[in-house]
């Protein structure tokens, strides 16, 4: 097997509770041993053992490393746009004024159903490479634009085959309860009851890895959310709420008592919902990019989330409707300025956090054992990545061990 190893570089490793911040190991050697991390400190203390064994030297040319970025929150796939609604909302309409006259979300079902397997795949591909271009190497993606059977399996199959074909993981979502679909105007506890029956056959076919709802006064209430739960509880798979967006519904409590793995938006979290959130251990991710595009003016708790030791997330909610934004890189910039999260807190929130929020405890941090997925950036200290917006200092990804 080849051993490879990277010199000439800092790593800001992101280790939790480590020293430096950032976890900043300057002239660092990684050592990257069958698609893992199998050393990383010091180079002057590389061991002499190990160095021998390197049959592959990378020269990073002073670079400075991190773990693959991970976005852990996204409805990557979907048809069409929503530059109309953009238009309209700079006229004066609101995000939910659109929604409920039948636009917003209901827009994007037409078009992703209208769309076959392989349109939607190429949309979606062109947004799925732009984040690539700034060192993202795992991915959510979310469906909840089909919101029937056909459609929702559709997307699903496409957020799959984008994972395979591209050097990225995709990690899948069913977000089937999202919004109500013409079909079921008037009739939501009947949708409820189809998204039910949807998602055991989905997660039959390999399409599920976690599950979502939308929980909001315009969309499922925490009765209905928590039917959904109760079904993805019974197939043993994860949960995670957009919660607390538009509204304070007590979503946060509903889904810590589900162990959710996340809890998205948090605009108006409570204390109560902060609280649970750090019992249940849910991560708390946070979308700049629809706080930012929606023009919200309520910040998220920040400080409540810190003083209840809450991770926090960063994600772009790539989406036509609230967040049409493929850069996770001015997500980081976003959250510092928007949110007053620090750097450090920021890149945490696209790495080890991201990690968390999708229950995967193999990545977001560069330390042995973990998945051999980083990034090479042009830049002297990790706070750069966040300052500079518009920028994207990325030299080189390497996946899974492989420079892409
Ligand atoms: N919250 C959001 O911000 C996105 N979905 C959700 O539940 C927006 C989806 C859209 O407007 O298309
Ligand atoms: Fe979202």
């Amino acid at each position: 097997m080849t051993v490879q190893v990277w010199t000439h570089c800092d790593i800001a490793t992101l280790q939790a509770g480590h020293a430096q911040p950032y976890g900043l190991v300057a002239d660092a050697a990684l050592v990257v041993e069958g698609g893992q991390i199998a050393w990383v400190g010091p180079r002057s203390q590389l061991p002499a053992g190990l160095a021998a064994r390197c049959t592959r030297e990378h020269d990073a040319g002073g670079a400075l490393v991190t773990p693959g970025l991970i976005d852990c929150h996204t409805h990557l796939v979907y048809g069409g746009d929503r530059a109309h609604e953009f238009e309209l909302r700079l006229q004066g309409a609101t995000y939910e004024d659109i929604a409920r006259a039948g636009g917003g979300i209901s827009s994007t079902v037409k078009a992703t159903r209208a769309a076959s397997e392989e349109e939607l795949e190429a949309q979606s591909r062109k947004r799925l490479q732009a984040l690539l271009a700034e060192g993202v190497t795992t991915l959510e993606i979310k469906s909840g634009y089909g919101l029937a059977l056909a459609h929702e399996r559709k997307a699903l199959r496409v957020a799959r085959a984008l994972g395979r074909s591209q050097p990225v993981e995709v990690r899948t979502t069913f977000l089937g309860a999202h919004a109500l679909p013409p079909e079921f105007a008037g009739r939501q506890d009947a949708y409820v009851d189809e998204v039910i029956r949807m998602l055991p056959l989905l997660h039959a076919e390999g399409l599920v890895d976690a599950v979502d709802a939308f929980c909001e006064r315009i969309a499922f209430s925490t009765a209905q959310t928590e039917r959904v739960f109760q079904a993805a509880q019974a197939l043993g798979l994860r949960v995670k709420l957009h919660a607390e967006q538009l509204s304070d519904s007590g979503g946060a409590e509903l889904a810590a008592r589900y162990g959710a793995l996340s809890c998205d938006h948090l605009e108006w979290l409570s204390e109560q919902g902060a609280a649970a959130m750090a019992q249940a251990g849910s991560v708390a991710v946070l979308l700049p990019g629809a706080f930012y595009f929606l023009r919200e003016t309520k910040l998220p708790p920040v400080q409540l989330l810190r003083s209840h030791q809450v991770p926090m997330a960063i994600s772009t909610d790539c989406n036509p409707g609230s967040s049409p934004c493929t850069s996770l890189l001015l997500m980081l910039n976003m959250a510092c300025t928007l949110f007053r999260l620090t750097p450090e807190e920021a890149l945490a929130g696209v790495t080890r956090h991201a990690a968390q929020a999708l229950g995967l405890s193999d990545r977001g941090e560069i330390a042995a054992g973990q998945r051999a997925d980083f990034v090479l950036w042009d830049v002297a200290h990790p706070a750069q990545l966040a300052y500079a917006f518009g920028a994207n200092p990325r030299l080189q990804t390497v996946f899974k061990g492989e420079p892409v």
